[in-house]
């Protein structure tokens, strides 16, 4: 198999996996591809005939399950699909005594479902307990290693890459100057929820090539190596000055890793807000809760692109998956 012409980071397995952001040519080329596929979305519905595509949710999704389904459809794959924990257990420690509650090895699961499968998703949230082993993105990494297929990532515990890629589809298909102001804006929630997705926001948005301003609470900052070469600061004013995209997410602190701290003022998004901003469009990946991540003013306002978001993951997926069947 070569990988001399995939846009996707290849390993020294010589497989090209989906996993992170690949180099900023290759992330255009991506945007394109997928809003190619948009409006043409069966112009390769034979490219997979034959072909089998495995995802496997170790958590639950919406989005990523039925997106991945459809695009995969576009191009006449089979799909198959395995909620992980209602499977055997598996076990990622190596050399470990396998006398606990966990039934299998990922070493044999890998290679097994890599014979019933072309291409492998995975979705792995994180322990939000364990900061070292989650950033080590162990779910992911133990797949890549032993599957003989390519693996995509459907969100692991620090990343979600397909969601990237959609985002920055909307923000181009949107954007009317070449370079808006984009501002990424932690926003609150009940529950302590993983920094995947607002670290490959800016993973991607980052290595495009735009400009990213953040805005949090002191305690959320971001991990360095994914805040590093944007923009940061503690307050939503001043970063929603100017504003032509603002991009809500909640996520845990990971200083404090895991938790959520308490945070003094109010971090919601609300019209008020929104009217700091040049008129911007609002963006989540959803799911989403409404009056407590943002009033639903902003939700249900005409410069609301989460349906359009959501749209766009099916096209990401299907760049993605049109990608990597040329090389299998
Ligand atoms: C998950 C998260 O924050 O990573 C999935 C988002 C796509 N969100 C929730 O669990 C609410
Ligand atoms: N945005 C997203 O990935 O949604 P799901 O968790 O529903 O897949």
């Amino acid at each position: 198999m070569s990988v001399a012409h995939t846009v996707l980071a290849s390993t020294n397995t010589g497989l090209a996996h989906f996993t992170q952001a690949p180099e900023p040519k290759k992330i255009h080329w991506l945007i394109e591809k997928g809003l190619h596929f948009k409006n043409h979305p069966l112009a390769q519905s034979h490219l997979g005939q034959g072909k089998t595509l495995a995802l496997i949710f170790f958590n639950p999704s919406l989005r990523t399950r039925l997106s991945s389904h459809k695009a995969a459809m576009h191009l006449g794959l089979t799909v198959m699909s395995l909620n992980a924990n209602e499977g055997w257990q598996l076990e990622f420690e190596e050399e470990v005594i396998m006398n606990s509650d966990r039934a299998e090895h990922v070493k044999e699961a890998a290679q097994v479902i890599s014979q019933y499968a072309d291409i492998i998703g995975i979705r792995s949230f994180p322990t939000l307990t364990n900061q070292e082993k989650d950033y080590a993105d162990q779910v992911l990494n133990k797949f890549t290693q032993y599957a003989s297929v390519p693996i995509i990532s459907l969100e692991s515990a620090i990343r979600h890459p397909l969601q990237s890629l959609a985002d920055l589809m909307t923000i181009n298909t949107f954007k009317t100057t070449p370079n808006p102001k984009i501002v990424l804006t932690w926003a609150p929630h009940p529950k302590a929820l993983p920094q995947a997705v607002a670290n490959s926001f800016a993973e991607w948005v980052l290595a495009s090539g735009a400009e990213l301003t953040i805005a949090n609470p002191s305690g959320y900052d971001l991990a360095p190596e994914f805040r590093q070469g944007a923009i940061q600061c503690h307050d939503q004013a001043q970063a929603f000055a100017d504003a032509d995209f603002v991009y809500a997410k909640n996520w845990s602190s990971f200083e404090y890793y895991g938790q959520n701290l308490p945070v003094e003022q109010d971090w919601q998004i609300t019209p008020e807000k929104m009217a700091w901003t040049n008129d911007a469009y609002f963006m989540h990946c959803l799911p989403v809760r409404r009056n407590v991540v943002v009033a639903d003013a902003v939700l249900d306002s005409s410069k609301s692109l989460v349906i359009e978001q959501a749209n766009h993951r099916t096209f990401a997926m299907q760049a993605v998956l049109h990608e990597i069947l040329q090389h299998v």
